[in-house]
């Protein structure tokens, strides 16, 4: 469990960018620049120490060379996630989720009854065709130099799209996908499209014949977007999800020149398509590894058509160096997969992405032991599931252990494993980022089992754990005032955002 806010939508999601930036606004989440700025690295340099203060979503009005205000910082800070969903702390959002993918046969009644009202919400909120939305209020032949693209980094060659949900459909069964994948600009009318080979979109890619249609939708509804960041198994419709969680259907109208659906309310649509076989040279872009990620092929994307709101807003992102804005879209994407990791692993308690991870170096794990090698178990059985099957190193710890304190995962690790018996050294896919692999995508894995051992695990006798009784605690605090020794340090686990910095 992380930390819970003070939300004052309660229940309910901002349903387009522009009621979101009324609702930072609101809150005191957003502040609105005047000054005229440059996109080409001096946004990244004001939003960098932004985000690494905990700073606002801030509107930048005056993009230099643009008229499209550019937004940036909507997702960087856990309230500001809690906000975009209407839920007072993340494992709320987690429960909604997970009521949804986890609907089971009625044992009785009340059980019939809750499963229709989840069935009704779930049928309620389809994605729905509409005929017109705001997103075509202009319908304009492609240029991207009317955006205010970020240059973001000194040594990326170009601008970027950094925050664009991208849709595609699996060319053979018509399912949908949506999924943020960076953009390098080539020129106005044509970028790269970024599809890292583990990806649903590559896949979309990889099974396409001769030309594969895309629609990239900037400036949606924060649930969207942020939903475009989530790596659901390919058969699932991310869309439907949206859906869901926002309480009320998307509404989606059919693109101009492109065989897609884009989300009606979102303030810029890019349609375009690729052409099999046509690759060029991508990046390097300073990537949320903290390093350039290095120049590789991806494939071109041809707009064909650009569509938009009256004074459409830009949205933006910056990754590099962790923490960055991303740091609690992955935190959000962590807590709503726990539910999923606990159906096939019930003896999971919990599990933690630590941000200096990048979301694919490393995962702390939590597990009730039941038998021996459990712990191993558990780190095969991650290196076997989803994208997590990606993560470099895993450390397995007791069910006792808050896997997001890291100085008490640190000291079981040292504490607890004897190098030879405790680590498993394996290999497999990596991700595409991991420029310490030895090779592309693939390489070594670490797993360390850093649970009590059993004497069923070929250990001498455990020593116990030193802790004073429950008793002597209760006393002391109950006397605690008494002794006048002033109000007890050391009782909050983590800063208030949850993030332990001093650790990176
Ligand atoms: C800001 C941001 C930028 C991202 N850029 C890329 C990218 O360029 N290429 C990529 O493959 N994944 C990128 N990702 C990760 C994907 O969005 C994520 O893996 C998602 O699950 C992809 O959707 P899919 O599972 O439907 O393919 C990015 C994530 C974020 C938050
Ligand atoms: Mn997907």
């Amino acid at each position: 469990m992380y930390n819970s806010y003070q939300i004052p939508t309660n229940g309910t999601s901002a349903q387009d960018l522009r009621t979101w930036i009324e609702l930072l606004r609101r809150e005191g989440e957003l502040i609105d620049v005047k000054a005229q700025v440059d996109p080409f690295l001096e946004i990244t340099e004001i939003v960098d120490r932004t985000i690494r203060t905990g700073g606002p979503a801030l509107l930048f009005h005056h993009p230099r060379k643009s008229a499209h205000p550019l937004l940036i910082n909507q997702f960087g800070t856990e309230r500001r996630m809690c906000l975009a969903f209407g839920e007072p702390n993340l494992d709320a959002v987690a429960r909604k989720l997970h009521e949804m993918t986890s609907l089971q046969p009625p044992q009785n009644f009340s059980e019939q009854m809750r499963g229709m009202g989840k069935l009704r919400r779930l049928l309620d909120t389809q994605p729905q065709l509409v005929s017109k939305g705001p997103c075509q209020e202009l319908v304009l032949e492609p240029n991207l130099d009317l955006l205010p693209i970020q240059h973001c980094w000194p040594d990326d060659p170009a601008p970027f799209i950094t925050l664009p949900a991208v849709i595609t459909k699996n060319p053979r069964t018509g399912e949908r996908n949506l999924g943020m994948y960076r953009m390098q600009k080539i020129d106005a009318q044509t970028t790269f499209m970024h599809w890292q080979i583990h990806k649903d979109g590559a896949t979309d890619w990889r099974g396409m014949s001769e030309r594969l249609d895309v629609a990239v939708a900037l400036g949606c509804d924060p649930i969207t977007t942020y939903l475009a960041t989530v790596p659901f198994p390919r058969n699932v419709d991310e869309l439907v999800i949206a859906g869901y969680l926002r309480g009320a259907p998307l509404e989606l109208v059919k693109a101009k020149t492109v065989d897609l659906e884009v989300p009606a309310s979102a303030e810029i649509i890019l349609e375009g398509y690729i052409t099999r076989g046509e690759l060029g040279i991508e990046g390097p872009f300073g990537d949320h590894t903290g390093y350039y990620s290095a120049a590789e092929p991806f494939p071109v994307f041809h707009l064909t058509c650009m569509t938009m709101r009256r004074d459409a807003i830009y949205p933006s992102i910056i990754v590099g160096l962790p923490p960055a804005e991303d740091a609690w879209l992955g935190k959000t994407t962590e807590r709503l997969f726990l539910p999923m990791l606990r159906m096939s692993m019930p003896e999971v308690v919990d599990y933690d992405l630590p941000v200096a991870g990048a979301f694919q170096h490393c995962a702390i794990v939590s597990v009730k032991k039941a038998y021996p090698g459990h712990a191993k178990k558990v780190i095969h059985a991650i290196w076997g599931m989803g994208l997590l099957s990606l993560i470099k190193s895993v450390v397995v710890v007791d069910e006792f252990i808050n896997v997001h304190n890291y100085e008490q995962v640190f000291f079981q690790v040292c504490a607890n494993v004897d190098p030879k018996r405790d680590i498993l050294l394996s290999e497999g896919p990596l991700d595409q980022l991991d420029h310490s692999a030895v090779l592309y995508c693939y390489g070594g894995k670490l797993g360390i089992d850093a649970t009590h051992k059993w004497t069923s695990e070929g250990v001498r006798e455990w020593p116990k754990r030193i802790e004073m009784s429950a008793e002597v605690r209760n006393l002391v605090d109950q006397r605690w005032d008494e002794y006048g020794i002033g109000a007890a340090a050391g009782q909050d686990e983590l800063p208030p955002d949850g993030i332990r910095r001093g650790l990176f």
